[in-house]
Protein backbone atom coordinates (compact mmCIF):
# COMPACT_ATOMS: atom_id res chain seq x y z
CA UNK A 1 0.00 0.00 0.00
CA UNK A 2 1.58 3.49 -0.93
CA UNK A 3 1.52 6.02 1.76
CA UNK A 4 -1.14 9.19 1.74
CA UNK A 5 0.73 12.19 0.85
CA UNK A 6 -0.65 15.59 2.08
CA UNK A 7 -0.54 19.30 1.12
CA UNK A 8 -1.78 22.45 2.06
CA UNK A 9 -2.47 25.56 -0.58
CA UNK A 10 -4.04 29.08 -0.11
CA UNK A 11 -7.13 30.54 -1.59
CA UNK A 12 -5.91 33.15 -4.46
CA UNK A 13 -7.54 36.76 -5.06
CA UNK A 14 -7.12 38.22 -8.16
CA UNK A 15 -6.22 41.98 -8.48
CA UNK A 16 -6.17 41.66 -12.20
CA UNK A 17 -8.85 39.83 -13.39
CA UNK A 18 -9.03 35.96 -15.68
CA UNK A 19 -12.40 36.24 -17.53
CA UNK A 20 -12.23 34.26 -20.09
CA UNK A 21 -10.35 31.55 -22.22
CA UNK A 22 -7.98 31.32 -25.21
CA UNK A 23 -8.43 27.27 -25.40
CA UNK A 24 -11.51 25.49 -24.00
CA UNK A 25 -10.10 21.78 -24.36
CA UNK A 26 -6.45 22.98 -22.82
CA UNK A 27 -8.16 25.69 -20.68
CA UNK A 28 -5.64 28.47 -21.25
CA UNK A 29 -6.32 31.97 -20.17
CA UNK A 30 -7.47 34.64 -22.96
CA UNK A 31 -5.94 37.26 -20.79
CA UNK A 32 -3.38 37.98 -17.89
CA UNK A 33 -4.16 37.77 -14.26
CA UNK A 34 -2.25 38.73 -11.40
CA UNK A 35 -3.37 37.60 -7.96
CA UNK A 36 -2.65 37.67 -3.83
CA UNK A 37 -2.72 34.40 -2.00
CA UNK A 38 -4.74 34.65 1.41
CA UNK A 39 -2.43 33.36 4.55
CA UNK A 40 -4.90 31.12 6.72
CA UNK A 41 -7.74 30.43 4.46
CA UNK A 42 -6.31 26.89 3.25
CA UNK A 43 -7.23 24.06 1.43
CA UNK A 44 -5.42 20.43 2.78
CA UNK A 45 -5.63 17.71 0.62
CA UNK A 46 -4.75 13.75 1.45
CA UNK A 47 -3.96 11.17 -1.75
CA UNK A 48 -3.56 7.58 -1.61
CA UNK A 49 -2.80 5.59 -4.42
CA UNK A 50 -4.21 2.37 -4.35
CA UNK A 51 -3.75 -0.94 -6.93
CA UNK A 52 -6.99 -2.40 -5.23
CA UNK A 53 -8.96 0.61 -5.90
CA UNK A 54 -11.89 0.12 -8.51
CA UNK A 55 -12.56 3.58 -9.08
CA UNK A 56 -11.49 7.07 -7.35
CA UNK A 57 -12.73 7.93 -4.42
CA UNK A 58 -13.16 11.32 -3.56
CA UNK A 59 -14.33 13.00 -0.12
CA UNK A 60 -14.49 16.74 -0.11
CA UNK A 61 -15.19 18.53 3.02
CA UNK A 62 -16.18 14.71 4.60
CA UNK A 63 -19.28 13.80 1.94
CA UNK A 64 -18.55 12.07 -1.22
CA UNK A 65 -18.00 14.43 -4.34
CA UNK A 66 -20.86 14.99 -6.93
CA UNK A 67 -20.76 14.07 -10.21
CA UNK A 68 -19.29 17.62 -11.84
CA UNK A 69 -16.73 17.70 -8.99
CA UNK A 70 -15.44 13.66 -9.45
CA UNK A 71 -15.24 14.40 -13.07
CA UNK A 72 -12.61 17.46 -12.65
CA UNK A 73 -10.44 15.71 -9.79
CA UNK A 74 -10.50 12.60 -12.13
CA UNK A 75 -9.33 14.72 -14.64
CA UNK A 76 -6.25 15.77 -12.88
CA UNK A 77 -5.19 12.78 -11.46
CA UNK A 78 -5.59 11.30 -15.24
CA UNK A 79 -2.79 14.00 -16.07
CA UNK A 80 -0.75 12.56 -12.81
CA UNK A 81 -1.11 8.92 -14.13
CA UNK A 82 -0.31 10.04 -17.31
CA UNK A 83 3.33 11.44 -16.19
CA UNK A 84 3.61 8.89 -14.04
CA UNK A 85 2.62 5.50 -16.34
CA UNK A 86 0.63 4.46 -14.09
CA UNK A 87 -2.87 3.11 -13.85
CA UNK A 88 -3.29 3.49 -10.12
CA UNK A 89 -6.89 4.74 -8.52
CA UNK A 90 -6.70 7.22 -5.60
CA UNK A 91 -8.17 7.72 -2.52
CA UNK A 92 -8.68 11.80 -2.25
CA UNK A 93 -10.24 13.68 0.76
CA UNK A 94 -10.18 17.27 1.02
CA UNK A 95 -11.30 20.27 3.58
CA UNK A 96 -10.99 23.85 3.38
CA UNK A 97 -10.57 26.02 6.57
CA UNK A 98 -12.64 28.76 5.76
CA UNK A 99 -16.45 28.63 4.78
CA UNK A 100 -17.74 26.94 2.14
CA UNK A 101 -20.83 30.09 2.06
CA UNK A 102 -17.41 33.00 2.16
CA UNK A 103 -17.48 33.74 -1.36
CA UNK A 104 -13.74 32.30 -1.56
CA UNK A 105 -13.40 29.93 -4.69
CA UNK A 106 -12.48 26.73 -3.20
CA UNK A 107 -11.67 25.87 -6.37
CA UNK A 108 -8.34 28.05 -6.96
CA UNK A 109 -6.62 26.48 -3.29
CA UNK A 110 -8.70 22.74 -4.06
CA UNK A 111 -6.94 22.21 -6.97
CA UNK A 112 -3.63 23.25 -6.34
CA UNK A 113 -3.73 21.35 -3.13
CA UNK A 114 -4.38 18.03 -4.97
CA UNK A 115 -2.25 18.39 -7.69
CA UNK A 116 0.84 19.01 -5.17
CA UNK A 117 -0.87 16.21 -3.24
CA UNK A 118 -1.32 14.04 -6.08
CA UNK A 119 1.91 14.49 -8.08
CA UNK A 120 4.16 13.55 -4.98
CA UNK A 121 1.90 10.51 -4.03
CA UNK A 122 2.29 9.24 -7.32
CA UNK A 123 5.67 9.27 -6.96
CA UNK A 124 7.01 12.44 -9.10
CA UNK A 125 8.89 15.15 -8.63
CA UNK A 126 7.89 17.94 -10.09
CA UNK A 127 8.75 21.51 -10.57
CA UNK A 128 6.19 24.16 -8.96
CA UNK A 129 5.60 25.73 -12.51
CA UNK A 130 4.47 21.69 -13.87
CA UNK A 131 2.40 21.49 -10.70
CA UNK A 132 1.11 24.77 -11.31
CA UNK A 133 0.26 23.50 -15.07
CA UNK A 134 -1.25 20.81 -13.36
CA UNK A 135 -3.50 22.69 -11.52
CA UNK A 136 -4.49 25.06 -14.14
CA UNK A 137 -5.58 22.38 -16.79
CA UNK A 138 -8.18 21.59 -14.01
CA UNK A 139 -8.91 25.21 -12.84
CA UNK A 140 -6.96 28.45 -14.31
CA UNK A 141 -6.71 30.01 -10.78
CA UNK A 142 -5.44 27.55 -8.91
CA UNK A 143 -2.29 27.44 -10.79
CA UNK A 144 -2.17 31.04 -8.88
CA UNK A 145 -2.76 28.84 -5.40
CA UNK A 146 0.74 27.02 -5.83
CA UNK A 147 3.02 30.17 -5.05
CA UNK A 148 2.36 32.47 -1.82
CA UNK A 149 2.86 36.11 -2.36
CA UNK A 150 2.08 38.24 -5.80
CA UNK A 151 1.36 36.02 -8.97
CA UNK A 152 0.67 36.29 -12.22
CA UNK A 153 -1.06 33.83 -14.81
CA UNK A 154 0.14 34.97 -18.75
CA UNK A 155 -2.35 34.88 -20.79
CA UNK A 156 -2.02 31.30 -22.84
CA UNK A 157 0.38 30.27 -20.43
CA UNK A 158 1.03 26.78 -18.59
CA UNK A 159 2.09 27.80 -15.51
CA UNK A 160 2.16 30.85 -12.77
CA UNK A 161 5.18 32.66 -11.45
CA UNK A 162 5.23 34.35 -8.76
CA UNK A 163 6.00 37.98 -9.20
CA UNK A 164 6.71 39.50 -5.85
CA UNK A 165 7.16 37.65 -2.46
CA UNK A 166 4.85 37.87 0.08
CA UNK A 167 6.56 41.06 2.44
CA UNK A 168 6.45 42.89 -0.55
CA UNK A 169 3.93 45.23 0.85
CA UNK A 170 2.43 45.86 3.93
CA UNK A 171 -1.14 44.92 2.99
CA UNK A 172 -4.31 42.75 3.90
CA UNK A 173 -7.07 41.78 2.24
CA UNK A 174 -10.06 41.86 4.14
CA UNK A 175 -13.01 39.59 2.26
CA UNK A 176 -16.64 41.51 3.40
CA UNK A 177 -18.93 38.28 3.15
CA UNK A 178 -22.52 39.24 2.06
CA UNK A 179 -26.10 37.83 2.33
CA UNK A 180 -25.99 34.62 -0.26
CA UNK A 181 -28.73 35.41 -3.19
CA UNK A 182 -29.84 32.45 -5.09
CA UNK A 183 -27.45 30.25 -6.54
CA UNK A 184 -24.42 31.81 -8.97
CA UNK A 185 -23.59 30.30 -12.23
CA UNK A 186 -20.11 29.01 -11.71
CA UNK A 187 -17.38 30.70 -13.06
CA UNK A 188 -16.26 28.21 -15.85
CA UNK A 189 -19.93 28.67 -17.42
CA UNK A 190 -20.06 32.04 -16.87
CA UNK A 191 -16.99 33.05 -18.94
CA UNK A 192 -17.83 31.03 -21.59
CA UNK A 193 -21.46 32.25 -21.72
CA UNK A 194 -19.85 35.75 -21.65
CA UNK A 195 -17.59 35.12 -24.16
CA UNK A 196 -20.53 33.89 -26.73
CA UNK A 197 -23.39 36.77 -25.98
CA UNK A 198 -21.46 40.04 -24.65
CA UNK A 199 -20.74 42.64 -27.25
CA UNK A 200 -18.39 43.88 -24.26
CA UNK A 201 -16.29 40.77 -24.14
CA UNK A 202 -13.83 41.98 -27.21
CA UNK A 203 -13.57 44.91 -25.17
CA UNK A 204 -12.50 43.03 -22.39
CA UNK A 205 -10.55 41.17 -24.37
CA UNK A 206 -8.49 44.19 -25.86
CA UNK A 207 -8.14 46.34 -22.77
CA UNK A 208 -7.44 43.93 -19.75
CA UNK A 209 -3.68 43.51 -20.89
CA UNK A 210 -2.75 47.22 -20.36
CA UNK A 211 -4.93 47.27 -17.30
CA UNK A 212 -2.36 44.11 -16.10
CA UNK A 213 0.49 45.76 -16.91
CA UNK A 214 -0.59 49.02 -15.16
CA UNK A 215 -1.70 46.83 -12.03
CA UNK A 216 2.21 44.71 -12.30
CA UNK A 217 3.85 48.03 -12.89
CA UNK A 218 2.17 49.34 -9.60
CA UNK A 219 2.91 46.71 -7.27
CA UNK A 220 6.98 46.54 -8.59
CA UNK A 221 6.67 50.25 -7.55
CA UNK A 222 5.03 49.76 -4.04
CA UNK A 223 2.56 52.42 -5.52
CA UNK A 224 -0.79 51.15 -3.60
CA UNK A 225 -3.19 53.86 -5.10
CA UNK A 226 -2.33 52.87 -8.71
CA UNK A 227 -2.57 49.43 -7.84
CA UNK A 228 -5.98 49.28 -5.98
CA UNK A 229 -7.67 51.90 -8.50
CA UNK A 230 -6.35 49.35 -11.54
CA UNK A 231 -7.49 46.60 -9.39
CA UNK A 232 -10.76 48.07 -8.66
CA UNK A 233 -11.38 48.93 -12.77
CA UNK A 234 -10.31 45.70 -13.62
CA UNK A 235 -13.23 44.03 -11.35
CA UNK A 236 -15.44 46.59 -12.83
CA UNK A 237 -14.51 46.27 -16.30
CA UNK A 238 -15.26 42.29 -15.80
CA UNK A 239 -18.35 42.95 -14.61
CA UNK A 240 -19.49 45.42 -17.14
CA UNK A 241 -18.68 42.22 -19.50
CA UNK A 242 -20.72 40.27 -17.31
CA UNK A 243 -23.88 42.45 -17.24
CA UNK A 244 -23.77 42.68 -21.09
CA UNK A 245 -24.55 39.15 -21.54
CA UNK A 246 -27.63 37.87 -22.62
CA UNK A 247 -29.39 36.67 -20.09
CA UNK A 248 -27.04 39.38 -17.90
CA UNK A 249 -24.83 38.02 -15.35
CA UNK A 250 -25.10 39.66 -12.30
CA UNK A 251 -23.32 38.51 -9.26
CA UNK A 252 -23.68 42.00 -7.27
CA UNK A 253 -26.48 42.11 -4.50
CA UNK A 254 -27.66 45.27 -2.83
CA UNK A 255 -25.16 44.55 -0.10
CA UNK A 256 -22.36 44.58 -2.81
CA UNK A 257 -23.57 48.01 -3.89
CA UNK A 258 -23.81 48.99 -0.33
CA UNK A 259 -20.05 48.46 0.22
CA UNK A 260 -18.36 49.33 -2.85
CA UNK A 261 -20.16 52.78 -1.79
CA UNK A 262 -18.68 52.49 1.66
CA UNK A 263 -15.10 51.93 0.05
CA UNK A 264 -15.38 55.17 -1.40
CA UNK A 265 -16.44 56.46 1.72
CA UNK A 266 -13.39 55.30 3.41
CA UNK A 267 -10.86 56.40 0.67
CA UNK A 268 -12.67 59.99 1.08
CA UNK A 269 -11.29 59.82 5.10
CA UNK A 270 -8.00 59.46 3.40
CA UNK A 271 -7.84 55.25 4.04
CA UNK A 272 -6.74 53.18 2.27
CA UNK A 273 -9.27 51.00 0.40
CA UNK A 274 -10.17 49.03 -2.69
CA UNK A 275 -12.58 46.60 -3.61
CA UNK A 276 -12.73 43.59 -6.46
CA UNK A 277 -15.57 41.08 -6.86
CA UNK A 278 -15.83 37.83 -8.76
CA UNK A 279 -17.95 35.95 -9.15
CA UNK A 280 -20.47 35.92 -6.44
CA UNK A 281 -21.95 38.84 -4.02
CA UNK A 282 -19.06 39.30 -1.74
CA UNK A 283 -16.52 41.95 -2.08
CA UNK A 284 -12.88 41.70 -1.01
CA UNK A 285 -11.07 44.71 0.20
CA UNK A 286 -7.31 45.60 -0.78
CA UNK A 287 -6.10 47.52 2.72
CA UNK A 288 -2.89 48.81 4.07
CA UNK A 289 -2.15 47.11 7.45
CA UNK A 290 -1.91 50.10 9.46
CA UNK A 291 -5.47 50.68 8.06
CA UNK A 292 -6.68 47.35 8.53
CA UNK A 293 -8.49 48.00 11.99
CA UNK A 294 -10.73 50.71 10.78
CA UNK A 295 -11.44 49.04 7.68
CA UNK A 296 -12.50 46.03 8.84
CA UNK A 297 -14.78 47.41 11.36
CA UNK A 298 -16.37 49.91 9.05
CA UNK A 299 -17.29 47.06 6.56
CA UNK A 300 -18.76 45.23 9.27
CA UNK A 301 -21.52 47.53 9.87
CA UNK A 302 -22.44 48.13 6.43
CA UNK A 303 -26.32 46.37 6.14
CA UNK A 304 -26.08 42.96 4.32
CA UNK A 305 -22.80 41.84 5.84
CA UNK A 306 -22.53 39.06 7.88
CA UNK A 307 -19.11 38.72 8.64
CA UNK A 308 -15.26 39.84 7.97
CA UNK A 309 -12.77 37.48 7.00
CA UNK A 310 -9.05 39.12 7.19
CA UNK A 311 -6.01 38.15 5.34
CA UNK A 312 -2.49 38.82 5.14
CA UNK A 313 -0.04 37.93 1.89
CA UNK A 314 0.25 33.99 2.33
CA UNK A 315 3.01 31.74 1.68
CA UNK A 316 3.64 28.67 -0.99
CA UNK A 317 1.33 25.18 -1.32
CA UNK A 318 3.64 22.56 0.42
CA UNK A 319 3.33 19.04 1.17
CA UNK A 320 2.39 18.21 4.92
CA UNK A 321 3.43 16.07 7.54
CA UNK A 322 0.43 13.57 8.36
CA UNK A 323 0.33 14.55 11.79
CA UNK A 324 0.05 18.24 10.62
CA UNK A 325 -2.49 17.08 7.65
CA UNK A 326 -4.68 15.12 10.22
CA UNK A 327 -5.27 17.44 12.39
CA UNK A 328 -6.83 19.52 9.61
CA UNK A 329 -8.65 16.96 8.56
CA UNK A 330 -9.73 15.34 11.51
CA UNK A 331 -13.18 17.08 11.28
CA UNK A 332 -14.20 14.59 8.35
CA UNK A 333 -13.59 11.40 11.04
CA UNK A 334 -12.59 8.40 8.64
CA UNK A 335 -9.44 7.83 7.00
C1 LIG B 1 -9.93 35.26 -11.25
N1 LIG B 1 -12.13 34.15 -11.46
O1 LIG B 1 -9.01 35.76 -11.93
C2 LIG B 1 -11.30 35.24 -11.88
C3 LIG B 1 -12.10 36.46 -11.57
C4 LIG B 1 -13.44 34.55 -11.09
C5 LIG B 1 -13.54 35.96 -11.46
O2 LIG B 1 -10.57 32.64 -11.96
O3 LIG B 1 -12.89 27.63 -15.68
O4 LIG B 1 -12.52 28.72 -11.33
O5 LIG B 1 -11.87 26.63 -13.64
O6 LIG B 1 -10.48 28.01 -15.20
O7 LIG B 1 -10.38 29.66 -12.32
C6 LIG B 1 -12.61 31.76 -11.33
O8 LIG B 1 -12.56 30.94 -12.44
O9 LIG B 1 -12.28 29.06 -13.82
C7 LIG B 1 -11.71 32.88 -11.61
P1 LIG B 1 -11.85 27.78 -14.62
P2 LIG B 1 -11.86 29.51 -12.39
O10 LIG B 1 -9.75 34.85 -10.07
Amino acid sequence: MNDEVFARASANIALAKYWGKADVARNLTAVPSLSLTLEGLDTVTGVRFDAALEDDEIRLGGTPASAKETRRVVALLDGVRTLAGSRQRARVRSVNNFPTASGLASSASGFAALALAASSAAGLSLSPEAVSALARAASASAARSLFGGWVMLGAGAEAAERIASADHLPVEMLVAVTTLGPKATGSTEGMEHSRHTSPYYAAWLAHAPALFEEIRSALLAKDLITLGEGMEQSALMMHACMWASRPPLIYFRPATLAILDRVRALRGDGLAAYATMDAGPHVKVLTSVTDADAVASALSSVEGVLRVLRARPGRDAALLRPAEALSSLGETGEA
